[in-house]
């Protein structure tokens, strides 16, 4: 099962590689690849609002490391990792920046940073609780269903990444609609269930065990198995949360490879359906009359052109001011300059050709740059890995719209043999989902 779920994912790279169409699908499953290598499981913790999610998480941890509240609260995906402390927030625009602990409710509460105005992807702890030390990645989300829909957003995206989820209900209100979808979503990209019952403390011994059959009976349905496995806590004093541990630190030890080849053998689905659509959105600009894709082409370059005069001038910029040698400050500054010029290609593209084009936000290696002096040479290798991307950048779309190009054209044995390649592409990528 093994062999065969990373044999999946290495075709499926490889075929995925043979297209310059695919590449987003393509860098996605060498992820998943890493991840089933390295065997690094994704435990989340996830649910409506105000359920005690991160509660929970803190009582699991045995630390109050995340805020917790009577009102919405959490409006960040909030990553943990065993290590020595440390917390870093990652911007959406790819920054990586260190914070001290006491600064993190800034960045992950929803009344201190509403609608997550400051841009926040992501915050990344470290802590050397025990819980944490077999290797996993303990992950809070903010809770589906409140009045803020970009919090549901950010749960709903974060449930993909997932391999296992802690599922949090609580006694106090029966299953509603809202966990029902947001359930049977999960369901698809996780590998992994463990239904916490919250707030056991507020209900009689008697009215929970009507709680819990209740619960089962409804999840079996949802779930379509069997049996489930509920662990009724009290995320707030405490009480039976060794067995939700306990159970989850074996699994981790003995089912991991498990767990992770039926999230990877999940996810990979979901990918080859994404590069499948990428596909037909291809077709439909080769479907333009060649008049108006000559034009659009033309826009194009000169967008690109552009592009590439930009980022010589932010460099020839830096070279003029020798007096500034602040390495950090200038990597930050490079950093938004370059993710900027991937989201407006992104758009230019999908405006023009009516087709998805994404860039990973790759980092220009910022937490490294914390470890390098100010030196001079540092911040002149800086400015060439930004000139090298920002070219890599315009080169790769450049290649791209060559190849619609030449699809394009009429009455070519290249052009009738990259269409068979393109439709053969596709019959093997469909071939590959259902060995999944
Ligand atoms: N009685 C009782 N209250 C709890 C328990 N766990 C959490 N709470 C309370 O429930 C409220 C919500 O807790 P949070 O941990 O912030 O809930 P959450 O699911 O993370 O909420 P969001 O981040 O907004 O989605 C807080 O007032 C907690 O004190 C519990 O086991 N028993
Ligand atoms: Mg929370």
């Amino acid at each position: 099962m093994n062999n065969s779920i990373i044999d999946i994912a290495k075709q499926t790279e490889e075929l995925l590689n043979t297209s310059e169409i695919c590449r987003a699908e393509e860098i996605r499953v060498k992820t998943l690849r890493k991840k089933l290598e390295s065997q690094d499981i994704t435990v989340s913790v996830i649910g409506q609002f105000k359920r005690g999610k991160s509660t929970l998480v803190n009582a699991i941890l045995e630390e109050k490391l995340l805020p917790v509240g009577i009102v919405p609260v959490t409006s960040v995906v909030t990553r943990i990792q065993y290590g020595e402390k440390s917390a870093a927030v990652h911007f959406d625009n790819g920054i990586i920046q260190p914070i001290d602990f006491e600064e993190l409710s800034e960045y992950i509460n929803e009344q201190e940073n509403p609608g997550n105005k400051r841009c926040v992807s992501s915050v990344m702890l470290h802590t050397p609780a025990s819980f944490l030390k077999k290797g996993l990645t303990f992950v809070d989300t903010p809770g589906v269903g409140s009045a803020h829909k970009h919090n549901s957003d950010a749960a709903y995206a974060f449930v993909k990444e997932s391999d296992a989820v802690i599922f949090m209900l609580s006694v106090d209100s029966p299953i509603n609609e809202i966990e029902i979808d947001f359930l049977r979503n999960a369901k698809e990209y996780a590998a992994k269930f463990y239904f916490a019952v919250n707030k056991i403390d507020n209900v009689e011994e008697e009215e929970l065990s009507a709680y819990l059959e209740y619960c089962r009976r409804l999840l079996c349905s949802l779930m379509a198995v069997e049996n489930v496995m509920l662990f009724p806590v009290s995320a707030k004093y405490g009480t039976g949360l060794e067995e939700l541990k306990t159970k989850i630190q074996s699994d981790c030890k003995t089912l991991v490879k498990e767990i992770l080849e039926d999230s990877v053998a999940m996810k990979l689905k979901d990918i080859i359906g994404s590069a499948m659509s990428r596909l037909d959105l291809y077709w439909n600009a080769l479907k333009m009359p060649i008049g108006r894709l000559d034009s659009r082409f033309n826009q194009m370059k000169e967008c690109l052109a552009e592009l590439e005069k930009d980022s010589k001038e932010i460099i020839s910029q830096l070279d003029y001011d020798t007096t500034n040698t602040d390495y950090v400050g200038i990597s930050n500054m490079l950093q938004v300059e370059l993710n900027q010029m991937k989201q407006a290609l992104s758009s230019s593209v999908a405006e023009l050709f009516g087709m998805e084009y994404h860039y990973e936000l790759t980092e220009l290696n910022l937490t490294e740059s914390y470890k390098l002096d100010n030196s001079q040479d540092s911040i002149e290798n800086l400015k060439e890995k930004f000139l090298t991307e920002t070219k890599q950048l315009c080169d790769e779309l450049e290649h791209t719209l060559n190849l619609i190009l030449m699809y394009r054209e009429k009455n070519t044995i290249t052009v009738a043999r990259r269409i068979e390649d393109l439709n053969k592409l596709n019959r093997q990528l469909r071939k590959l989902r259902t060995l999944l």
